[in-house]
């Protein structure tokens, strides 16, 4: 562990962002770990920052007054959310990434994560075993963001030698955060509507299959990604990384093993559109290559974690509407 890591996360209050921040303390420790975001969040046990991302300078700031030296760039309008209001989506996706490409090569920033997603696929790309060169046609803002994201990302490496490393994230299942403007969160939501004994109204048809991801696998994937030797890291755009692919029907199946009058009511809206047009499965061999990933949560695990956590979560009364404290 390097002693001079000094890391700011941007976008710390959100899935990855929340759960990310306390593993980098950990790491790290919790001086050498700046969380941010566009407004306080009093779960955070350390050193807390507002930036809004589209402000260069504020980014700046505080990359100077801390020292910092690797960035992790969280922020973004996710798929379903995005398609909300698609310029105000592609402008703050990219104006953000733009600003913490610029900052981090303007003041030697070791490394930089950029999140990319299983979004940036579409008509075109197989959808069993999906290749990291599989041909790019996202259908959403979001998913067109992240794909130009990624060029980006290699633009910045091949021109000014920045070190900016990628995944493409499966749809990231957590207890740590209610279900957001995902397309994928309704894999979030069952389980809160499972543990509060309330029905769930599933907005994918039942037997779509979505690669997903148990949200301790992909912060280790992130962080193993992170720690791996420059000279390994073949792929500049953006990893694909695999976690367990499942249905809604397969989630309902594992949950109904604890709850068996758990009931459901298939309600596909425009995130079936969304969902079909993303692949069923993910080939990852390049990550597990170049940086030996492997997952380790399958829908079982998940499943029991899931519901444990809750339940524990539950009993102490209602959460707040943002981040679970666990
Ligand atoms: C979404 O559903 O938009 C995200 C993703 C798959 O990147 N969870």
């Amino acid at each position: 562990m390097k002693m001079d890591t000094k890391v700011l996360v941007i976008g710390a209050n959100g899935q990855l962002g929340s759960v990310l921040t306390k593993e980098l303390r950990k790491k790290y420790t919790i001086e050498n770990v700046v969380a941010s975001d566009l407004k306080e969040n009093d779960n955070q046990k350390g050193i807390f920052e507002i930036i809004d991302a589209t402000d260069r300078n504020r980014i700046q700031e505080i990359v100077e007054r801390y020292n910092i030296t690797q960035i992790y760039h969280l922020a973004a309008i996710l798929s379903a959310k995005g398609e909300e209001t698609p310029l105000a989506t592609w402008d703050i996706n990219m104006k953000t990434l733009f600003n913490v490409l610029e900052v981090s090569r303007n003041n030697n920033i070791d490394k930089v994560f950029f999140p990319s997603s299983i979004a940036v696929f579409g008509e075109g790309a197989p959808l069993e075993n999906t290749p990291d060169d599989a041909y790019l046609n996202p259908a959403t803002v979001y998913g067109i963001s992240k794909a130009a994201g990624e060029n980006w990302a290699q633009y910045y490496f091949m021109r000014y030698g920045l070190d900016v490393r990628s995944i493409r994230y499966p749809g990231v299942v957590g207890y740590q955060s209610m279900p957001g403007g995902g397309t994928t969160d309704y894999a979030v939501d069952i389980y809160h509507k499972a543990v509060l004994k309330e029905e769930f109204n599933c907005f994918l048809k039942e037997d779509v299959t979505l690669p997903m991801i148990f949200m301790d696998d992909a912060i280790r994937a992130t962080i193993e990604l992170m720690e791996a030797p420059k000279e390994s890291i073949t792929v500049r755009t953006s990893y694909n990384i695999a976690g367990i692919s499942f249905s809604p029907e397969e989630v309902v199946t594992e949950i109904r093993k604890l709850y068996p009058d758990f009931k459901v009511n298939y309600k596909p809206d425009f995130r079936q559109e969304i969902a079909s047009r993303w692949p069923s499965s993910i080939d990852d061999a390049s990550a597990i290559k170049d940086w030996g990933w492997q997952p380790e949560f399958n829908l079982k695990a998940i499943t029991e974690i899931m519901v444990q956590k809750l339940q524990e979560k539950y009993k102490k009364g209602m959460p707040n509407k943002e981040i679970l404290t666990f």
